[in-house]
């Protein structure tokens, strides 16, 4: 495994200290136990925990980052061993065990794992996150009207997503479009399109300091969390 693989697995392009440690050892393994692949890393949180607060409490990214997405890790890292998933890159993972009833177990691990890392780098914390660049609001503007519309078609996704899941702004060959998806399922897995933000809104990631009170939780990151930099930085690599 070589650095850009352990960068992948890591789903981030910041090389996270996570990332350099996992790949450090990597390399002291390689020779002494050359079957063996390395275990899949939780990515450093991009923020202190509790950076996101009020909108999300230290308690909640405590629970969410501290136990569902490292939990995600630790049963994928159980799971891998002996299939042909061992030592791939995550993304790879994601998409080659997406739409297979036999590798679901290891589909929605991975897919949990790739979702929250990259719903972690979606926010940053109030009065941090940016604006989005020049393209991308041409982009937005075009295909939503303005940037609150934008917003306003994320929300109503985020509501309409029916039990578990996540609410997305995608790129599909340079133009915009908001996707929702249920449970572990996330559009990395289809073909052409770029994710540039999501939004979970799975109930363990809201219960605890908005109970039942989706839409608020929803309206507040959308208002004060999202990172149009990350979301800038994503629609110029759908554009490369
Ligand atoms: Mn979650």
């Amino acid at each position: 495994m070589n650095l850009n693989q352990v960068k992948s697995v890591a789903g981030v392009s910041r090389r996270s200290f996570v990332a350099l440690t996992a790949a450090a050892s990597a390399m002291a393994m390689k020779g002494r136990a050359a079957e063996a692949a390395p275990a899949l890393s939780l990515p450093a949180l991009p923020y202190a925990p509790e950076a996101l607060a009020p909108t999300i409490s230290a308690q909640t990214i405590s629970f969410h980052y501290g136990k569902h997405h490292q939990g995600y890790v630790n049963t994928l890292n159980k799971l891998l061993p002996g299939t042909p998933f061992a030592g791939k890159p995550l993304e790879e993972i994601v998409r080659e065990s997406a739409g297979k009833p036999e590798q679901a177990a290891i589909f929605n691990n991975a897919a949990q794992i790739w979702n929250h890392t990259f719903y972690w780098q979606s926010l940053a914390p109030a009065g941090k996150g940016g604006q989005p660049s020049q393209a991308l609001l041409a982009a937005i503007n075009a295909a939503f009207g303005s940037l609150e519309a934008c917003k306003a078609a994320l929300a109503d996704a985020a509501m309409k997503q029916f039990g578990s899941g996540w609410a997305w702004l995608v790129a599909e060959k340079g133009a915009l479009k908001i996707v929702k998806t249920p449970n572990a399922e996330t559009p990395l897995t289809q073909s052409g399109a770029t994710p540039l933000l999501t939004v979970d809104v799975w109930e363990h990631a809201y219960y605890l300091d908005w109970q039942n009170r989706r839409a608020d939780y929803v309206k507040a990151v959308l208002d004060t969390l999202l990172n149009w930099s990350f979301a800038s930085e994503n629609f110029a690599k759908a554009q490369a």
